[in-house]
């Protein structure tokens, strides 16, 4: 595809009049260098340090970022992760570079192990998933930068992008009830959120199973803000058990140590069917299917998921068949759903409305990962408190799809705000906006481009 450099802010190299047109072709600047510094021949890093491979959900919010400045990169993006796509049609949730030391990142390609396994690719993979945003961001990232080659792509992804819906609603879809279920708090992509600390207390492991393994993250982030060594004991016990079963998905239920059906990841399934409707259309395959589909995961999400006494959604252990207890942002996510009902959207509202999360046409820091009263709310630990970029970045695209123009202006100036103020972070400090984790994250910066270019 040809290279089509689109300027991120402004028409092109002549210096903005005002100083806050000046200070957001600056913010532009920044997020263009946090991306460039990341992008790998064929995709994009999260982080130099902390995660020098490709993962999945990253690629798809990174490629809505591309679409602003080479919207070339945006498809090669997600073409390079959907090349790792197995047989089954399941996405992985890492794709290694292969000229990266194995030790780069824990875990690394020899504890995968996937090669071994039939209809897998060539180059290793984790066996895991997680959240499908993929469809959501490929239509997003089209309609950025609408173009020949742009509809060509969509074109190619569209059935890859249909086979790994097949595999998550007939292989994953243990409960019975239409969701899928992840097998691992790395798939949800908010690994440590309280809302898995029942279902993971269950799991058994001790920390010492550690002492075999090396852990990297703890060597470039801070250990008081990342999993504790019990987490990572029992992350490394629920691989091993899913490994041992040669990542099948048969007989889950009998023998897998963690199963849950997270209302975000199965959000994302149900945008992802509408959006395969629009893709579906732009290209001349029959939308109707997809919509179907949407409107039936929706309505099995509020029927599992949504607790009418918290006016939330919580995250439904398996195991025990009970509701988690936990009140976190991925309650807030069903807002991406286009068909959601009214009364689940106004409740979502009356829940971020809350002091539990803040959100107001006039706000000073984005969404916490966390509830803010909760007796377990962490604002410095991985997913327990700290805001992210992308998360916010879903919920104020749920605002505008269900017509809250002014509660997602407040969200997305917040948002803007923190990436100012302290630049392209992994995540931030809830309350006072510090940057943390990796300095220069890449969905941060590619979504702080989608932000500047809409606002
Ligand atoms: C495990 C890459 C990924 C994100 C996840 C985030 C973190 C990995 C880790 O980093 O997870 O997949 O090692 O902690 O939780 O959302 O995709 O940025």
């Amino acid at each position: 595809m040809v290279e089509q450099v689109v300027p991120a802010v402004g028409p092109g190299d002549t210096p903005p009049a005002d100083t806050a047109a000046r200070e957001r072709a600056a913010l532009a600047a920044v997020a263009r260098t946090t991306l460039d510094g990341n992008w790998e021949h064929d995709h994009t890093v999260p982080s130099r340090t902390l995660y020098p491979h490709q993962w999945s959900w990253d690629s798809a919010f990174i490629a809505i970022g591309w679409a602003h400045l080479r919207p070339e990169r945006a498809w090669a993006e997600l073409t390079s992760l959907f090349d790792a796509q197995w047989r089954d049609g399941r996405v992985p949730h890492i794709v290694f570079n292969p000229v990266v030391a194995d030790d780069a990142y824990f875990p690394g390609p020899a504890f995968w192990a996937t090669t071994s396994v039939a209809g897998t690719p060539r180059t290793v993979t984790s066996g895991l998933v997680q959240p499908p945003v993929h469809a959501l961001a490929a239509w997003h990232a089209y309609r950025r930068a609408p173009s020949e080659p742009a509809r060509a792509a969509l074109g190619r992804l569209y059935p890859r992008l249909v086979a790994q819906q097949h595999y998550l609603s007939n292989h994953r879809d243990v409960g019975g009830a239409g969701l899928a279920s992840i097998v691992h708090p790395w798939e949800s992509g908010l690994d440590n959120s309280p809302a898995w600390d029942e279902p993971l207390a269950a799991v058994p492991a001790e920390a010492a199973v550690l002492r075999a393994y090396r852990r990297r993250d703890i060597v470039h982030a801070a250990a008081a803000h990342r999993p504790t060594d019990l987490d990572y004991a029992r992350y490394v016990a629920i691989v091993t058990a899913y490994r041992a079963a040669g990542y099948r998905d048969e007989q889950l239920a009998d023998r897998h140590p963690f199963l849950v059906e997270c209302p975000l990841f199965n959000a994302a399934m149900g945008a992802a069917e509408s959006a395969l409707a629009h893709i579906a259309q732009e290209i001349g395959a029959d939308p109707g299917p997809h919509r179907q589909r949407a409107a039936a995961i929706t309505t099995a999400l509020v029927d599992r998921l949504y607790d009418p006494t918290t006016g939330t959604f919580h995250a439904r252990d398996l195991r025990t068949g009970r509701l988690t207890p936990a009140r976190t942002v991925l309650g807030l996510t069903p807002l991406i759903l286009p068909d959601l009902p009214t009364a689940q959207v106004e409740a979502i509202l009356v829940e971020a409305g809350s002091p539990r999360f803040g959100l107001a046409a006039r706000m000073t820091r984005p969404l916490p990962s966390h509830d803010r009263t909760a007796v377990d709310f962490e604002p410095l630990r991985y997913w327990r408190g700290p805001s992210w970029m992308n998360i916010n970045w879903l919920v104020r695209y749920g605002l505008l799809t269900h017509g809250h123009p002014r509660l997602a202006a407040g969200l997305g100036a917040s948002m803007i705000e923190l990436a100012a103020t302290a630049g392209c972070h992994e995540y931030f400090h809830p309350d006072t906006g510090a940057g943390l984790g990796s300095p220069a994250f890449s969905w941060t910066a590619a979504l702080l481009l989608d932000l500047l270019a809409e606002m």
